[in-house]
């Protein structure tokens, strides 16, 4: 099966998601009319997992990630998705931008001003859609602030949401999906997952075991967990590796609580769910660097309609590539070609 390579083919997604708006809505920028064809989409980030810790993607650790499974076996997983690059900021600018670091400047941890490309969320929003973020705010375009129409990192009463606290997670899917509705508007929504990045579940600064308010469902042991064939078995790898596995339990009960969201706000059968993460495990030869494990990631796609479902594994059908070629409306927002997006 070939590798599919970002950031082409994420932006091919968008296009498949926002082109039938566009067409509905020619020369109607801003429209708050709701076509029917117009699909929601909510995409689902997490931070520094490495594709082999989920179950769908070949995890030997039971348990991980039952509610990423439940979506693989609902949508598309694709068993060869390679980010592009090991780090956030440029991994998410790549997939948001659909170029290559080296393309849209953003190689590092830095703010690239005067851009002369759009990202998703001007792309979303000159096609009629209400976009909000949670979480990885200013790594995830190429400067800050950007226009979002909302970010969701904070409760309507002011409170700033912990990004460790699942449950949360589940809050800012229905605070969007209620401002998108006050709008009129179909919404985007980018959820991105704080877990697993460090700091790991209940794991200090020095590696000690600490209390952690914010507990998985499941925390695992160093005796039980798996140790990846790169990093060395001993006592203190495999301490680490409990603390980074129960992080990535409580990574997908965040998950499971933006699902159970959005099945609640009755969008479910509307909404196109994209569920990656940004690079591998932070932890020495995945995160930061160039191997395997630093780029592979556990790629699914689907609407979240079991009329829509395609089953796990299967390949993606080609109607989204029918789409390139498109361009914005004249006069609506900065031109953008898909076909121009990079990567494959
Ligand atoms: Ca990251």
């Amino acid at each position: 099966m070939p590798v599919m390579k970002f950031p082409r083919y994420l932006a091919l997604i968008w296009a498949a998601a926002w082109l039938p708006c566009i067409a509905a809505a020619q020369g109607v920028p801003g429209s708050t009319s709701r076509p029917a064809s117009r699909p929601n989409i909510l995409l689902v980030t997490v931070d520094d997992l490495s594709c082999d810790s989920i179950g769908a993607f070949g995890c030997k650790l039971p348990g991980t990630s039952p509610n990423v499974d439940q979506l693989a076996a609902e949508g598309l997983r694709f068993a060869y998705a390679h980010v592009h690059t090991g780090a956030c900021a440029p991994s998410r600018n790549a997939i948001l931008s659909g170029r290559y670091p080296h393309n849209n400047g953003v190689e590092g941890f830095y703010q690239v001003r005067n851009i002369n490309y759009p990202v998703m969320a001007d792309l979303m929003r000159v096609g009629g859609y209400f976009v909000g973020i949670r979480h990885k705010v200013s790594h995830s375009t190429p400067y800050h602030p950007y226009q979002w129409d909302q970010v969701l990192d904070q409760a309507p009463d002011g409170t700033r949401r912990h990004g460790k606290d699942a449950a949360s997670y589940g809050e800012s899917v229905r605070q969007g999906i209620a401002a998108a509705r006050a709008a009129g508007k179909p919404f985007c929504l980018n959820i991105n997952v704080a877990d697993p990045h460090k700091p790991f579940h209940a794991e200090g600064r020095r590696g000690e075991t600490i209390a952690d308010p914010h507990a998985p469902s499941r925390v695992f042991t160093p005796e039980e967990v798996v140790v990846p064939g790169f990093l060395p078995d001993d006592p203190v790898v495999r301490k680490e590796l409990a603390h980074y596995y129960s992080s990535v339990r409580r990574a997908d009960d965040g998950v499971g609580e933006i699902l159970k969201a959005l099945a609640k706000s009755g969008e479910a059968e509307r909404t196109v769910v994209v569920f990656l993460s940004d690079h591998g495990m932070p932890l020495p030869f995945a995160k930061t660097q160039v191997y395997h494990h630093s780029t592979r990631t556990p790629l699914i796609a689907g609407r979240r309609d079991r009329r829509a479902s395609h089953g796990p594994g299967r390949r993606p059908a080609p109607h989204a590539a029918r789409h390139r070629g498109h361009r914005t409306p004249q006069g609506v927002g900065r031109p953008h070609d898909p076909s121009a997006a990079q990567g494959r």
